[in-house]
């Protein structure tokens, strides 16, 4: 089938980076044909860079006004379109949609949850004034959602180092825990560095892209924190290389959504900095993961978890850090396993068929 994919970006990588993602999976594995519609090509160009040729190349990406633009872009209608984190579809491209002769089925794909209301959302029709077959869908982490975009699924253990991060990693010390660093700015991480200086290990800290301004720290004045902790900075790297660092490192600070799921498949403990929402449907949304996520976890696997969520600082919590790793594995296995009918791509084509 052919996917026509809207993205608009409302900030940072997130909305690019699902659509990539979802992008990727559809014509890579599953021998769809996508073109993705960007108001920021920009943004999705650099998600999409570092990839495989024979990836790139059969993903048509277009500005957003080359989807209502005839003669630039002649536009065959498509059999599906999405509109990711329900973006609003031109007008114009609508009004081609609706003397079509084939009509596509349209559909809004919606943010990850794992609330419970989702399961009774998700597939829902949302009938529409122009006639245009429309649907809801949630991808989610219950059986009857849209499932969970994993692919590529990273592989456990992978010692190859890719080239970009080879001067990086040649000085992390053997002997340290390695933390990956990916969060907003909101996150009282310089207060969390100073007590984790204070546990008696030392920690590696890889800062990704943006991060060390963010903390507002540069190497050189890092004699802020002991010896025991080394801040070492990457640049913005490819998707799979990023999905490299997490299953590197032994705990791992994620935002958004993509890197969420992606720390997941790590199989690492990590903390979800989910994206602040002014009417703090935030906290509702990591209450129900934490539901989620620790149904089989131990007492103590649990309160560490639920301590390191909240940003209650690493001494309080490290001592469960060996019983968290297992667990993180035990769970990256089950979330595969829930998934193993292809996740959410697989769902949406099964779905739209
Ligand atoms: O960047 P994010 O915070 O993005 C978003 C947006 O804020 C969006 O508005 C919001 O709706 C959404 O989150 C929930 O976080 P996220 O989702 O984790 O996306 C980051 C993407 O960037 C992800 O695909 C991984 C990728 N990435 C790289 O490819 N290389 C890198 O070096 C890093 C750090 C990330």
């Amino acid at each position: 089938m052919r996917w026509d994919i809207f993205c608009q970006i409302v900030d940072n990588y997130g909305d690019a980076g699902i659509c990539w993602r979802l992008a990727r999976s559809l014509t890579s594995l599953h021998g769809q044909d996508v073109r993705i519609f960007c108001d920021d090509l920009p943004t999705l160009n650099l998600l999409a860079s570092g990839v495989d040729d024979s990836i790139t190349k059969k993903i048509d990406l277009q500005p957003w006004e080359a989807s209502y633009d005839n003669a630039r872009h002649p536009v065959t209608t498509p059999e599906v379109v999405i509109e990711a984190f329900g973006c609003a579809l031109p007008d114009r491209y609508l009004a081609g949609l609706l003397i079509a002769s084939k009509k596509p089925i349209i559909i809004n794909l919606e943010y990850l949850s794992a609330e419970p209301w989702v399961v009774d959302f998700h597939g829902k029709a949302s009938p529409q004034a122009h006639g245009l077959a429309k649907y809801f869908f949630f991808p989610g982490f219950q059986d009857n959602t849209g499932g969970i975009l994993i692919d590529p699924i990273p592989k456990e253990s992978n010692d190859s180092i890719p080239q970009v991060l080879k001067s990086t990693w040649a000085k992390l010390r053997p002997h340290a825990k390695r933390i990956s660093v990916f969060c907003y700015p909101g996150a009282p991480l310089g207060k969390w560095l100073q007590d984790l200086s204070k546990v008696g290990e030392d920690f590696d800290v890889v800062l990704t892209y943006g991060q060390l301004e963010q903390l507002n720290l540069s190497i050189s004045n890092s004699i802020d924190l002991p010896p025991h902790i080394q801040l070492l900075s990457i640049p913005f790297v490819s998707q799979d290389e990023y999905d490299w660092v997490l299953s590197q490192c032994d705990f791992n600070i994620v935002r958004g959504e993509d890197s969420f799921v992606r720390a997941q498949l790590a199989g690492k403990p990590f903390i979800w900095h989910i994206y602040p929402q002014e009417d703090r449907a935030h906290e509702v949304k990591l209450a129900a993961f934490l539901d989620l996520y620790l149904e089989s976890a131990n007492e103590c696997v649990r309160a560490a978890c639920i301590d390191a969520m909240h940003w209650k600082l690493p001494s309080h919590w490290i001592a469960a850090f060996d019983a968290w790793s297992s667990y993180s594995k035990a769970w990256r296995a089950q979330l595969l396993q829930k998934q193993g009918d292809g996740g959410l791509a697989a769902r949406l084509i099964r779905f739209v068929a």
